[in-house]
């Protein structure tokens, strides 16, 4: 029975267990939904149409822009905008705040998103996802929008997911009622039902960071590590290591398996003192789904949902995963904390 269940009808009937809900949200989601399927039909025959490699621009980022990100990002903006819903959007690959135009219906929502995540990945053949993250807007909607409005706490978040395109399309969101997984059959068109109430295990077995990066982290990241390779940890057996290069699929593998994504702060490279991830658009939705999947997200010391953002782009070190493993992360930096006030 659950296989017949398609992301709308959940949607619908979620809809109705929120007092006032207006439709505006289904609506919102329908859009997202559309724009995972074209998407994703791209993805799938990248090889074969002139999609692949670079545009030649640099984006906000100071990353070279992929063809096929720049393709996500337009598909997105432009069903998104057509939504009638929103009041304003976000995207990893745009400078600025972009706002619904006024020749256009609007609403009350904000999304931010990241159009293609695991961009090194694109040209190989190797999962990549679209991340999003949906808030209301807090300022009065008669007013200008207020740059407070999509630069709100992850916590305020009313839902999140990804969508990730791999041996088969799927899309994990969040509406604050559990995690839920949906597949894409593509002889019917639909997402259908095939992962109800995603919880992560509360041990994980497998670690997931670029090791590449080691010499430039602090000393206390090194002794996270060392922890998770070492046979005295909780498993009493090394982790394994697994790095896809993709958060959406290494996130998606440890929801599933058990265990901890990490992105720390690079010391060496003056672009990531504070990490890589970029906060509103890939750690707010994944720490969002992490913790209704009964996980924690966590910048090393504080509880990612409750990081104040000050930027669009601003970037935090990242550790996300099974709640026993993440807590030994917070451990080891809150006693380097200590150590560093008794000094
Ligand atoms: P993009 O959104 O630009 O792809 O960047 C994020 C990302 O690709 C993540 O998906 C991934 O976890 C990380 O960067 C990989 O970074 P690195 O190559 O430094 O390990």
């Amino acid at each position: 029975m659950s296989q017949q269940v398609t992301v709308t009808e959940h949607i619908l009937l979620h809809q109705k267990m929120v007092p006032g809900a207006t439709g505006q949200f289904t609506r919102l989601f329908n859009e997202l939904v559309l724009s995972a399927k074209i998407i994703g039909r791209a993805v799938n025959k990248a090889g074969l149409v002139d999609i692949l490699g670079f545009t030649g621009d640099i984006n906000v980022q100071g990353e070279e822009v992929k063809k096929l990100d720049e393709y996500a990002n337009r598909i997105l903006i432009h069903r998104l905008a057509r939504s009638g819903v929103l009041c304003a959007m976000a995207s990893e690959e745009n400078a600025d705040i972009i706002e619904v135009p006024e020749s256009l219906p609007r609403g009350e929502y904000i999304i931010v998103f990241d159009p293609l995540d695991g961009s090194s990945n694109i040209d190989v053949n190797v999962n990549i996802g679209t991340i999003f993250s949906i808030f209301k807007r807090k300022s009065d909607p008669a007013a200008a929008l207020m740059s407070s409005d999509v630069l709100q706490k992850g916590s305020e978040q009313v839902a999140a997911g990804y969508v990730l395109y791999g041996s088969s399309t799927m899309l994990v969101f969040t509406c604050g009622d559990g995690v839920h997984g949906f597949t894409l059959d593509p002889s019917v068109g639909e997402f259908l039902l095939s992962h109800p109430n995603i919880r992560i295990p509360e041990q994980g077995k497998i670690y997931s960071v670029n090791e590449g990066y080691e010499r430039y982290w602090d000393r206390h990241t090194k002794q996270v590590l060392a922890y998770f390779k070492s046979p005295q940890n909780a498993l009493r057996k090394p982790y394994s290591g697994r790095y896809i290069g993709s958060l959406v699929a290494d996130f998606h593998r440890n929801l599933l398996y058990g265990g901890i994504f990490m992105y720390p702060a690079d010391l060496r490279d003056p672009k990531k003192p504070t990490g890589k991830l970029r906060l509103l658009c890939e750690c707010n939705p994944m720490s969002f789904i992490v913790e209704q999947a009964g996980g924690l997200a966590i910048d090393g010391l504080n509880r990612v949902l409750d990081i104040e953002p000050d930027h669009l782009h601003q970037r935090i070190p990242f550790f996300c995963g099974s709640r026993n493993d993440v807590r030994v992360v917070q451990e080891i930096y809150e006693s380097e904390s200590r150590r560093k006030k008794n000094r």
